[in-house]
């Protein structure tokens, strides 16, 4: 009997200190949200702080994004930060404080999330890391959805390799710099470009055609086109738009030089209809329909894919006239 009420009372000890530890654990880790798992798309308040608005698959983006909590009746908190990473932690801070149900966020750069995913996770409130990725620990976010920057860059390695047997040299005009998009895409080109192909030199014009333009100014003034090298790998559309101007200006041809751009906009098509670029490494920005299906997913706890990643291919001119009209962005 003495033993009995001995080991009774030892249980309830190590109930008692089980229960206190299991309410120090992340809040992150309690059962959704608090209408799961019931919850519908009239319950969900979904916060995106954007990054900015710097290119049209940025522009686009944001529309499926706003379109889509229309059609599903979400409640959407969106913000545009500039491409200012300071900016983008503010909004999500000002989310949590608002308790919103899940928070999707495409981060400008990879770095510097630690802190702001932390207080999420410890407010409960799960994160979709959507379209660039995060170098953060795993466990601070529930998951992915975007496209696979690398294989871009592979992809648009493999057209140089293709256009250019012999070998010769390209130029590399970048996007953001510390970006998924953009580390993502140099290193797939440099995973899969042929040794003959030398890159001449790589220099960021931060996703935009305004940027752009100098950063080509610059090179043109510094390499002959044509002798010093003989093709452009351009991590967007955008900036590939502002380097046609600088290249015109400079008296090139289209045609005089191999490029290849990322994203498939309509920009994009048009600059193949037009003979600037050879190929466009397809980049799909129309990402809400999977955000507010995952985000439902999670109030309601169900088991989620931690990474979706975008089917994609590869776009050229003898078809791009056709496949204009009916581009979406
Ligand atoms: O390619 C570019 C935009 O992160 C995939 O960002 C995105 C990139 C896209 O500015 O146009």
């Amino acid at each position: 009997m003495f033993h009995f009420k001995k080991l009774v009372f030892l249980f309830v000890v190590a109930s008692l200190v089980l229960a206190a530890c299991g309410g120090g654990a992340a809040p992150a880790e309690k059962a959704g949200a608090s209408c799961a798992p019931n919850c519908t798309y009239a319950d969900m308040v979904l916060c995106y702080p954007q990054l900015g608005a710097e290119s049209d698959w940025r522009t686009a983006n944001t529309a499926s994004i706003k379109e889509t909590a229309d059609q599903l009746g979400a409640k959407l908190i969106f913000s545009d930060a500039q491409q200012k990473q300071e900016n983008q932690i503010s909004a999500v801070r000002a989310c949590i404080q608002q308790g919103v149900s899940v928070i999707a966020l495409p981060p400008v750069v990879e770095d510097g999330w630690d802190a702001a995913l932390t207080e999420a996770k410890n407010a409960g409130i799960p994160v979709i890391i959507v379209d660039r990725s995060v170098s953060a620990d795993q466990s601070l976010y529930a998951a992915h959805i975007g496209s696979n920057m690398v294989l871009e860059g592979e992809r648009a390695a493999d057209e140089f390799n293709k256009m250019m047997p012999d070998g010769g040299a390209v130029l590399e005009l970048s996007g953001t710099t510390g970006s998924g998009a953009a580390v993502g895409r140099a290193e797939g080109f440099r995973n899969k470009l042929n040794d003959n192909i030398k890159i001449l030199d790589s220099q960021t014009g931060n996703f935009t055609r305004a940027e752009a333009l100098p950063v080509m100014q610059a090179f043109l003034q510094k390499y002959k086109p044509g002798v010093d090298f003989q093709g452009i790998f351009i991590h967007n559309d955008d900036m590939g738009i502002g380097a046609i101007e600088a290249l015109k200006a400079a008296g090139v041809q289209p045609g005089d030089l191999f490029i290849v751009s990322v994203d498939g906009t309509r920009g994009g098509f048009q600059a193949m209809v037009d003979g600037w670029f050879q190929a466009d490494v397809e980049c799909n920005p129309l990402l809400g329909p999977q955000v507010y299906d995952m985000a439902l997913k999670l109030m309601n706890n169900q088991t989620i894919d931690r990474e979706i990643l975008t089917n994609e291919t590869v776009y050229y001119p003898d078809n791009a006239a056709e496949l204009l009209p009916e581009r979406k962005y």
